[in-house]
């Protein structure tokens, strides 16, 4: 599948510098700030800094660096916030099934509340 990336979306915004953003860690590959609209008193976003639209877009094409990178920067994230001992939920939507409404890649690390259950 082809994937298009749409450079002009808000994320690649905040990652030329165009939209602020509330950083929460930056490494070579990566970058966590908070969602604008939080849903849970923890609510950070982890987006690649590569042009990747969603996660099987990224699995399938990232190099191996910038994989261990982001898979280490969600790590972190959860470190610094604190979520490993009250549990959490990571999500990433992709596409139009998914409701995904940014298409740049990113996964949501919500905690500090009871979130319910989401499958049955
Ligand atoms: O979720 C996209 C998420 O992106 C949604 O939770 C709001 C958030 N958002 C939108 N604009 C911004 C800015 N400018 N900063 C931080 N967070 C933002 P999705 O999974 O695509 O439905």
């Amino acid at each position: 599948m082809g994937y298009v990336y749409d450079d002009q979306n808000i994320f690649a915004k905040i990652l030329r510098g165009e939209i602020p953003s509330s950083t929460v860690l930056e490494t070579e590959h990566s970058l966590a700030f908070r969602d604008l609209y939080p849903q849970a008193p923890v609510h950070v976003l982890v987006i690649p800094k590569g042009p990747y639209v969603c996660y099987d877009h990224f699995a399938l094409e990232a190099s191996d660096a910038e994989m261990v990178d982001y898979t280490r920067a969600i790590g972190k994230v959860c470190e610094m916030e604190g979520v490993a001992e009250g549990g959490f939920r990571m999500i990433s939507n992709a596409g139009e099934v998914g409701v995904q409404e940014v298409p740049h890649l990113h996964v949501h690390i919500l905690a500090g509340r009871p979130l319910g259950r989401m499958l049955q």
